[in-house]
This record gives structure tokens, C-alpha cells and sequence, in this order.
């Protein structure tokens, strides 16, 4: 691949590691900008994220095994003359993108806005795009096991600490970049930044073949000259209402006090605010956390425990930090399975499943209460360990999909 057909970084100014070294009055007072509202979270500026999207992923993977549609306006889907006018858009190349063709659209509308001369429809092959994903997947668990798939072409990467022990998270990302190219002849854009909404907002900037840096400092400029329909959430109906309020980009966005929007918007105004900041503590979360069966926390005691209320204690303050680490995950939970062990070594689990999913911490001390009053003939010789597991988890499919979506 040749280096000139990159475009180059569209803002990059410092890097990373010498962030700390380098750090200059100007860019205090621009990161300051993004914590003075008392309403919104402390910002985190110090991870390094990534998040990669392929570009007109079923087109170009159709395009690579058969370069003679590489001219042509190729849209994916089923040809809409051959089967009564039905069927959708699944994507199409950039050149079909020219002609005002996208992913959604009737593919009856593709074949009246192309020239029949340039127009070709090819069927959806999802084995092969699940085998080419999941060689770029392959590659990404070289960087990094902070691997978050949100589609077969498009994953966050946490890259803060990487297996190639590289600092500069633009580099690391432009290595995969050329990686899926040379290997895999497909291209792709990236956005960097110190969050997934920043880094996602970064990879479609650039779009296509792309490469976008977003640093702390240059957060607050980048969210300003983005339209409003660009923020995640803001659907027709929200962008009508913010045009009515006279705000059209991020920068009108930003002058907005946080609760006039959280006022008008509820949740989604408070994520509004939060992003109009540069804020997002979302956190990368790799897929193989995702495919977990169950998360616990347990101990052992010594001396020994004897009395019930000090045991409650213990599974109430397990109870909040499984609430913790299931909120974090988007997950939710319908077993509560506790474990005890007493000073003869007996050990006893006891499950128990919740009326719904649930990741309050109150559900599972109620279920987690009542499990241990089972065992309470354990007391007597003393307990040395004490566990509390959640399971059976249910995905919150309507966050996780879009986090912002309301
Ligand atoms: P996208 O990443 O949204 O689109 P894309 O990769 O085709 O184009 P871009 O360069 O803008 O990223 O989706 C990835 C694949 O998912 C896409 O190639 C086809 C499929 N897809 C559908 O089947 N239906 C849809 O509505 C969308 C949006 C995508
Ligand atoms: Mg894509
Ligand atoms: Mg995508």
C-alpha cells in the first residue's frame, strides 16, 4: 500500500505519551471547559480508544473477490426486478452512494436513481463476511483483548495498555489499518480519542479510508463544528426540537446550560450534555467479558464468622459490588446462587431465580438473604467462606444496540 494514497490525520497535534510532559496553560483551560458543569460526570481524558469501521464493508468484500464491479455502482441486495419490486438495500459501494442509493433504502429506489448501464446487484454472502470478520477480529486480539464488537465491521478498542506496548494510539490503529489492507485488500477509517463516543464520531468524520485523532484539547473545536444530527440519539423528531431551540451544531449545543437539555430531553439530554462536553465513561467492554456466564465475588474468613448479622453484612456489600460490575456491562441477572462453607470444611451452594432480570443490588441481597437463612445451621460451626454469584444474564439489547437511542 502505498503511503500517499492515506489521507493524513485529520487533527493530530501532540501525542499521548508526552501528554503529561507537554501539557500547556491553553490546553488546562480547554480541558477545565469540560468539567465545570457541576451536573455532568468528572471526564476521564486518559484512556485511548479506537474504534474501527470497514468501509462499505458487503461491497467491498464482493468488490475484492471480484474486482470487475470495482467501476460499477454495486448495491447488496436482492435484484428488486427479478422478485416483484421487493427487497431493501442491505449497503452499496461509494460509486452507487454517488447517485444518493444508502443502506435501508426500497432496492426499487436503487435501480431508478442508477444508470442501468453502472447498476449491479449482488445477493448478501454473510459466511464470507463472518470469515472476513472474524479474521479482522483475529487481528485486533493481536493489539489488544479490549476488543467490543458492535457489528461484523466495527469494533471499539481499548488500547491504553497493548500487547505491542505501543504508547501512541494513532499508530496502533494505523497498523491495523494497513494490516486489513495488505491482508485483506479492505479498506477502513478510524477514529482516536480518549472515548468510544469521540472515537465513533472520528471514524465516520473521516469517512472513507480514513483517519481521525481526537486529543483531549481539540475535543471541545471537533464537537463544535459537528451538525447536530451527528450526536448520537438526535433522531428527525430531537434535531426538530433542537432546531427550534436554535441549535443546529456543537457549538450551539455547548451553550446550552446542562439542565435546560436535561430538562426538555430527560436521560437523553443528560447524555446530550455530557457529549456536547466531550464526555462518554462508557467503558470498552471485550466480548469475551460479554460471553461470561456469571460474575462472583467470594471470601474466606478468618477467625471463622458466628453471628448472622455480620454474614448479611458481608453478602449486602457483595450484593452492591455484583450491581457494579453488572451496570458496567449493560447486563442484567435472573439467578443469585450463593455459596457458604463452615469450619468443617462442608461447603453448600443454593440457587435461586429472580421473578425478572435484575442488576440491583436489593433484588439479590432479598434472594441472597433468604438463601443463606437456609443455611443458617452453618453458623453454629462457624463459617470460613462466604459467596455470592450472579447468572443467567440477560443483555440489555436496547442500550447496548445504542446506548442513546431513547
Ligand atoms: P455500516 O458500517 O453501517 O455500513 P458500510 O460498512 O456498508 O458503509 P460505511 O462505509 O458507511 O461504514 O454497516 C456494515 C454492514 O452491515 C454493511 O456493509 C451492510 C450491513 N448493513 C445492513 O445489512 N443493513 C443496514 O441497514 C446497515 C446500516 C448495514
Ligand atoms: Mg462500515
Ligand atoms: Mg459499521
Amino acid at each position: 500500500m502505498k503511503q500517499a494514497m492515506l489521507k493524513s490525520p485529520n487533527i493530530c497535534h501532540i501525542e499521548w505519551d508526552q501528554r503529561k510532559q507537554t501539557i500547556s496553560s491553553k490546553l488546562q483551560r480547554n480541558i477545565g471547559f469540560m468539567n465545570k458543569q457541576n451536573l455532568l460526570p468528572q471526564n476521564d481524558i486518559h484512556r485511548r480508544i479506537i474504534h474501527l469501521d470497514m468501509d462499505a464493508f458487503y461491497a467491498s468484500v464482493e468488490t475484492q473477490r471480484n474486482p470487475e464491479l470495482k467501476n460499477k455502482a454495486l448495491v447488496i441486495g436482492q435484484d428488486p426486478r427479478n422478485n416483484g419490486g421487493h427487497g431493501v438495500v442491505a449497503t452499496c459501494n461509494y460509486v452507487a452512494r454517488k447517485y444518493g442509493v444508502h443502506s435501508a433504502m426500497p432496492a426499487i429506489k436503487a435501480v431508478k436513481l442508477i444508470p442501468k448501464s453502472e447498476l449491479v446487484f449482488v445477493r448478501p454472502d454473510f459466511k464470507k463476511y463472518r470469515s472476513v470478520s472474524a479474521k479482522i477480529h483475529s487481528f485486533m486480539h493481536e493489539i489488544t483483548d479490549k476488543v467490543e464488537s458492535i457489528a461484523l465491521d466495527e469494533a471499539y478498542l481499548d488500547v491504553t495498555h497493548n500487547k505491542l506496548g505501543q504508547n501512541l494510539a494513532v499508530q496502533v490503529a494505523i497498523g491495523l489499518q494497513r494490516r486489513i489492507r495488505t491482508e485483506l485488500g479492505l479498506n477502513s477509517s478510524f477514529g482516536v480519542s480518549y472515548n468510544k463516543f469521540l472515537a465513533k464520531m472520528g471514524s465516520e468524520y473521516a469517512k472513507p479510508f480514513g483517519r481521525t485523532v481526537i486529543l483531549p484539547y481539540e475535543a471541545k473545536q471537533f464537537l463544535g463544528m459537528q451538525k447536530i444530527e451527528k450526536f448520537p440519539g438526535v433522531g428527525p423528531k430531537t434535531q426538530e426540537q433542537l432546531h427550534e431551540m436554535g441549535i443546529y451544531t456543537g457549538a450551539d449545543l455547548q451553550k446550552v446550560a446542562d439542565f435546560v437539555l436535561i430538562k426538555k430531553f430527560k436521560k437523553m439530554g443528560y447524555f446530550l450534555a455530557q457529549h456536547a462536553h466531550g464526555i462518554d465513561l462508557r467503558p470498552v467492554i471485550a466480548d469475551s467479558d460479554t460471553n461470561r456466564k456469571s460474575i462472583g465475588m467470594e471470601r474466606t474468613y478468618e477467625p471463622a464468622i458466628y453471628t448472622r448479622d455480620e454474614a448479611l453484612t458481608h453478602i449486602r456489600h457483595y450484593c452492591k459490588h455484583l450491581e457494579d460490575e453488572l451496570k458496567k456491562r449493560n447486563f442484567f441477572a435472573q439467578t443469585v446462587v450463593i455459596k457458604v462453607r463452615d469450619n468443617d470444611f462442608d461447603t453448600v451452594t443454593k440457587r435461586r431465580k429472580l421473578t425478572k432480570p435484575s442488576n440491583s443490588q436489593y433484588d439479590y441481597y432479598d434472594s441472597a438473604r433468604e438463601l443463606f437463612d437456609k443455611t443458617s445451621n452453618f453458623l453454629e460451626k462457624g463459617i470460613r467462606l462466604i459467596g455470592v454469584t450472579v447468572t443467567d444474564f440477560k443483555k440489555d439489547e436496547y442500550q447496548t444496540i445504542n446506548l442513546f437511542d431513547y
